[in-house]
């Protein structure tokens, strides 16, 4: 099932959320209907979106809750009629956000709730905080980060400290780093699910990829340009300290692959790119894959990961949950949808691929690993299901 972009929302929450919503409106990722939510009024006012809603009704929190978590989840609770209108007829919501302030930590959560209370599912994609920022922020984001799992469907965390490349980073520039990945993030998987692609998954495979996981995963990213860019953005994606150098795919239970690249995109660079991935998760692994071809990718190549955290246990699927709908707010268009009847299992189907021999793997040797030659094509060798769309 491809998703109405009418039925995607975009969430920032706080004063990250807000910043990070207004880099992607900003940056062309234009197409998402976009919300920023916050109990700062200014921080409300710089972000560019469509669609803005101050939370909470006591006037002197019009610059932010001053790292209170309490009267972040307060204002949020304050404002449920606004934030059940906000999320009314969504099937997905994505919140975005800082954890570790109080606005994000304390109204995130409430956020959540209030959307799956009404039928959407929701991913999560939050940022921790520095290590520099110390103690007490970690504390309070470590709980929000509890918080926040048991209100979503899935969690797409991302540590501060581990977009950066060390001290070397500039504050500015290392919370521009972590924004652009968590706005490449979403973007990449909004598209993935909005628009169909040559090879795309679609909401049905991400939600039964949310089942058999844990719920919570962290990303990868890897972007280059050029001639050797499939090569290029797939040592930058295992090089990033994210991955930790490629150890979080060994340990991995489901990966969500995402490719962005220009109509000079071949399939041997996909093919190389997967098969990078896909060698290093365990053999029981599940993949989804999406590629998205771009005009204005020409040259150029994204590649964006989630990788489940295997520490996670299977969560209840949210129809199970005991958290009632609100009255009346279920539309028979989203009932329906919730109610169909389990998929059979994937399988491959033909795909439409042209084979062009002028990437930058024409004239490389065959690959082993393992006993099997890695030049055969990963959908086939695993037997991942991928569509064409
Ligand atoms: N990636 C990213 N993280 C940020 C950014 N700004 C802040 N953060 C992180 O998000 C955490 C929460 O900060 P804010 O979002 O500003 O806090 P808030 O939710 O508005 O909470 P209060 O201002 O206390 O009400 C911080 O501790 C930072 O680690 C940003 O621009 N990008
Ligand atoms: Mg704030």
């Amino acid at each position: 099932m491809t998703l109405q972009s009418t039925r995607i929302l975009v969430t920032g929450i706080g004063g990250a959320g807000c910043r990070i919503l207004d880099t992607m409106a900003q940056s062309g990722m234009t197409g998402p209907f976009y919300a920023a939510v916050s109990t700062d009024s200014k921080a409300l006012a710089g972000c560019r979106v469509g669609t803005r809603q101050r939370i909470g009704t006591q006037r002197d929190v019009s610059f932010g809750t001053g790292e209170d978590v309490e009267r972040g989840r307060q204002a949020a609770e304050e404002s449920q009629a606004d934030l059940v209108r906000l999320f009314s007829n969504l099937d997905l919501a994505f919140m975005v956000g800082g954890l570790g302030g109080g606005t994000g930590s304390g109204a995130m959560p409430v956020a959540c709730r209030i959307a799956r209370e009404q039928g959407a599912m929701v991913m999560a994609v939050v940022a921790l905080p520095f290590e520099f920022e110390g103690q007490a922020r970690a504390d309070l984001a470590r709980s929000a980060l509890d918080a926040v799992r048991a209100e979503s469907d899935l969690m797409v965390v991302i540590p501060n400290d581990r977009v950066t490349d060390g001290n070397a980073s500039r504050l500015k520039d290392a919370f521009a780093r972590s924004s652009d990945l968590m706005a490449n993030l979403v973007f990449g998987l909004w598209r993935s699910l909005s628009k169909p692609g040559h090879l795309n998954f679609d909401f049905d495979d991400l939600r039964a990829m949310v089942r058999e996981t844990g719920g919570t995963c962290t990303a990868g990213f890897g972007d280059a340009v050029g001639r050797d860019r499939s090569i290029e953005a797939l040592n930058a994606l295992m090089q990033g300290r994210l991955l930790d150098g490629g150890q979080r795919l060994q340990d991995a239970s489901a990966a969500i692959i995402s490719m962005v690249g220009g109509p000079d995109l071949s399939v041997g660079e996909v093919d190389g790119v997967m098969t990078g991935i896909t060698a290093r998760l365990p053999a029981t692994a599940r993949s989804l894959l999406g590629v998205m071809i771009d005009d204005g990718w020409r040259n150029r190549l994204t590649v964006t990961v989630l990788v489940s955290e295997a520490w996670g246990t299977p969560r209840p699927r949210q129809e199970e949950t005991s958290t009632p709908p609100v009255a009346g707010a279920r539309s028979a268009d989203r009932g329906s949808s919730r109610k169909r009847p389990p998929k059979p299992p994937d399988r491959q189907q033909k795909l439409k691929l042209d084979f062009v021999e002028d990437g930058p793997f024409r004239n490389a040797p065959a690959t082993h690993l393992g006993g099997q030659n890695l030049d055969t094509p990963t959908y086939l060798r695993r037997s991942i299901s991928i569509r064409d769309g």
